[in-house]
């Protein structure tokens, strides 16, 4: 029996005792008593050990009766499950019965059956179903399922296909075998926008996508997406859809964004709904890439799927290099290349540097919900990523489909995708695993040596320790790296270099003049490159690299080193900068999506973790005040040239969310917003007024925001949206995010007493306590004033929704950065989280873990 708060071991990994051969459920749906029949066929595994009592989960469930073959069981429930003792049970198939009570109005921690807004829905990954039925509710555990729905609402949904349905009841029926973790139901009164698509084998499949009535007119995107993940799937990876329905379902209540569930896919309905007026060019992305990662799932996750949750990234990291890949093909290489190292750095490099680092494979966990992080998911897709590089692209083909043929319909593990990869490419990938195991960011130092037309490059790698892991072997690092002549010619095109010990050497002789070292191409690693280089080295980059990433990444490299020297000494930024960064943003060749990117300096957060990772002590203040008087200098430095392309980007004619449009309103907008630092807001005022989409309107009274002005553009803000839930998250979370550090406290305290503050709903607590823990100047107030109002929320939200507010205690996690004050503070605000009677088996090991 498991104690709820000890540590679950990889090691300890046993084969399931029973195997599943079919279950079939009846809901009879009610708010507080809702009864759960359950019909399960079991069958002993003949990989098990033999003699194994059969464990079914259950949490907070009533028990009304149970059978064995029709003979009433004996066995009493403990807070954990049902345990049938092995002695008691058939040697030979069995079936087991039960009939239990829920409430899934009361269920707050949205896990499990739960009702949003009248609506019934579930979310069961990862140990969910448990909260449904006694179930075997783990992943090695794949079984057909056959669903009764019975209610008064009009929808009533479950997985597969649909078979028969009558006045007050649904069934439906899934032949493909899966795990308790993709179980589904919804019912509820619901609207669809329909849509089809023809599988390259020529089967219709039926697209719904389910919404309250009211919302139908903010669909026609989510489908659209859907429609092309599914023909890319089939064209990019030569995976078909299996079932003749899929459903997308969007909820108000919902703690991350979205759900895989086998047809059912349920979403949070912010990562579903939008429209021109109501979503921004970045929303519509976000739909674009969680429509594609939900779909793509289907083959990688669900047809395959993980054998314990130690392999989580087998499924996670997989399929967000393949959303990653697809968004790459439907917008931007270039641009996707550099969002998606932005979103690296800033939260998986952020929890790979603290007290929450973590393998990519875990090797133990007290709550598994605590391991769907950046880790997991970004670093994951890295790994995919260095792999692809790697093998190349033909066998990294010829390795997916071995692994899809091999392993369809199973439960695998990291060892299984290893040894496909490791056979489709013919090498051998035991130094590579160790990328899964070893938690921490490397350091890979770049040292550059030049004489007689020959340049010797050192490469060494680094990597600190990290919690349980004090010593670090060697990791395979490819170091995709070009050289670059004094004018900007490509003297030699990218070779991947393969670092494999801690000091290698490499050599280019032959070389014509002393060329610029263009390293990290395509960040081919997630490393953080320490390489010594001169400004004019970092503008010949710039200004001519053959690769994207490595432009941006030289842009970035001036700035950060700009920014640290004006928050170190108050250094007056070099012209040359000022220089480098007009020629970016008149440059017409480029990308305005890309030259968007370029113009924004790092964030607080990253120069924080930057300076931090040089030896210094951030101060939040400083940074703050460095990082705006920069924004003002460079304002003044570009005005003219700024506003020139405010007006340029204008996208005339209707709004249209595609990646061009969006790039020319992403460049308008970082114009407006640096300009305001210099016009007082002038042109961003012009922008709110006249805007037609919610990308102008929204990122406009940011940009006002940002220089302590847009109080009238608040308040018409506010009036035109109170209605609509979703615009509403981003009026509260942009008061804060854009608050004057000193204020930001008070400002997210005073919207946590405003009528239209949820605090149960998760994005509507995350727009308020989420956006404080995300602004570090406001949040770090020496005062502690915004440690202490996220922690007595989080203490609140803790006894409601443990996962959610296990998941926003993570705004602590870099803690250690800071000076002794601050963090004495800090633990004083962790320890009185933890140290309550209640305090939640999520949250306790979250604290836990940041307090060392
Ligand atoms: N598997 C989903 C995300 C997800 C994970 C956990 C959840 O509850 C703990 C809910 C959703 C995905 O990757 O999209
Ligand atoms: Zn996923």
């Amino acid at each position: 029996m498991r104690d709820a708060a000890q540590p679950i071991y990889l090691a300890d990994y046993q084969p399931p005792a029973f195997l599943v051969e079919k279950v079939e459920l009846t809901f009879k749906l009610a708010p507080t008593t809702t009864r759960v029949l359950s019909r399960i066929r079991f069958a002993p595994n003949p990989a098990a050990v033999p003699g194994q009592d059969l464990h079914l989960d259950g949490e907070g469930l009533r028990l009304i009766a149970a059978s064995i073959d029709g003979t009433p069981l004996t066995a009493t429930p403990d807070a954990t499950g049902l345990t049938l003792e092995a002695a008691s049970l058939p040697d030979a198939p069995f079936t087991f019965q039960a009939e239990v009570e829920i409430a899934p109005e009361g269920n707050t921690a949205l896990e499990g059956l739960y009702m949003s807004n009248g609506m019934y829905c579930t979310q069961c990954e990862a140990e969910g179903f448990r909260k449904i039925t006694y179930y075997p509710d783990r992943p090695d555990v794949m079984a057909p399922f056959r669903v009764r729905v019975e209610s008064d609402l009009p929808v009533l949904l479950s997985n597969g296909n649909p078979v028969e349905s009558g006045p007050g009841w649904a069934e439906w029926d899934d032949p493909h075998p899966k795990p308790s973790y993709l179980f589904a139901l919804v019912a509820g009164d619901l609207r669809a926008t329909t849509g089809h698509f023809t599988t390259m084998d020529g089967c219709d499949v039926t697209l719904n996508i389910w919404v309250r009535p009211g919302d139908e007119d903010k669909t026609a995107y989510a489908l659209d997406a859907l429609k092309r993940s599914m023909l890319w799937d089939e064209q990019v990876y030569g995976r078909v859809y299996d079932l003749d329905i899929f459903n997308i379902v969007a909820v108000d209540d919902f703690n991350m964004g979205a759900m895989e569930n086998k047809g059912l896919n349920i979403f949070n309905s912010r990562c579903v709904l939008a429209s021109a007026e109501t979503a921004t060019d970045g929303d519509f992305a976000a739909i674009e890439r969680i429509i594609a990662h939900e779909y793509f799932h289907n083959w990688t996750g669900n047809r395959i799927t993980c054998r314990d949750w130690f392999q989580l990234s087998l499924k996670e990291g997989l399929t967000v290099f393949r959303d990653q890949q697809f968004m790459g093909d439907m917008r931007s290489h270039a641009v996707k290349r550099i969002d998606d190292v932005l979103t690296l750095r800033a939260r998986q490099f952020r929890e790979d540097a603290g007290p929450l680092a973590h393998p990519v494979r875990p090797e133990s966990y007290v709550e598994i919900n605590n391991f769907y992080t950046a880790t997991v998911y970004e670093k994951g897709a890295e790994l995919i990523r260095m792999l692809r590089l790697l093998v190349g692209e033909d066998r990294y083909r010829a390795a997916l489909d071995l692994y899809f043929e091999r392993h369809d319909g199973q439960a695998c593990t990291i060892e299984d995708w290893i040894a496909v990869f490791a056979e489709a490419a013919g090498r051998d990938l035991s130094q590579f695993k160790r990328w899964y195991e070893q938690a921490g960011t490397p350091k890979v130092t770049l040292l550059e040596h030049w004489e007689d037309g020959t340049l010797t490059l050192t490469l060494r790698q680094y990597s600190a320790p990290t919690p349980g892991q004090p010593l670090k072997e060697p990791l395979l690092i490819p170091v995709a790296l070009g050289l670059v002549g004094p004018d900007g010619a490509e003297l030699m095109p990218t070779q991947v270099l393969e670092l494999d010990s801690p000091e290698q050497v490499f050599t280019f002789t032959d070389l014509p003049a002393r060329p610029v070292v263009s390293a990290l191409r395509g960040f081919s690693a997630p490393v953080v490159l320490e390489h010594a280089q001169s400004s004019a080295e970092s503008n010949v980059l710039l200004g001519h690299d053959t690769d994207p990433f490595a432009r941006f990444e030289a842009g970035r490299n001036l700035a950060r080193h700009i920014l640290h020297g004006m928050i170190l000494d108050g250094a007056p930024p070099n012209p040359d900068y000022l220089n480098a960064m007009r020629l970016v943003l008149v440059d017409d060749r480029l990308d305005p999506a890309f030259r968007a990117l370029v113009l924004r300096l790092p964030g607080e957060d990253e120069l924080a973790q930057s300076l931090h990772a040089a030896g210094h002590t951030p101060n939040p203040d400083a940074i703050h005040a460095a990082r705006r008087r920069a924004l003002c200098l460079l304002a003044e430095a570009l005005a003219p040239d700024l506003t020139r392309m405010v007006n340029a980007m204008a996208t005339p004619g209707a709004y249209n969310p595609d990646a061009r449009d969006a790039g020319r309103r992403a460049l308008r907008l970082a114009a407006a917003g640096l300009l305001a630092h210099a016009d007082g807001g002038t042109k961003a005022r012009d922008i709110f007024a006249q805007a037609d989409n919610m990308t102008e309107q929204f990122g406009a009274w940011c940009a006002l925001l940002a220089v302590g002005a847009g109080s009238a553009e608040s308040l018409q803000f506010h009036r035109q949206w109170q209605a609509n839930r979703l615009v509403m998250d981003k009026w509260f979370g942009a008061q804060v995010a854009f608050a004057q550090p000193d204020l930001a406290p008070a400002v997210a305290e005073e919207l946590t007493r405003h009528a239209g503050f949820d605090w149960k709903n998760p994005n509507r607590f995350r727009a308020v306590i989420g956006s404080l823990g995300a602004h570090p100047a406001g949040f770090h107030q020496s005062s502690g004033a915004g440690y202490r109002l996220v922690a007595d929320w989080l203490i609140r939200l803790d006894t409601a929704n443990p996962q959610a507010a296990a998941r926003i205690s993570t705004v602590f996690e870099t803690w250690s950065r800071y000076d002794a004050e601050r963090q004495a503070l800090i633990r004083a605000e962790l320890t009185r989280i933890l140290d309550r009677p209640d305090c939640s088996r999520d949250m306790g090991e979250m604290v836990g873990r940041m307090l060392g």
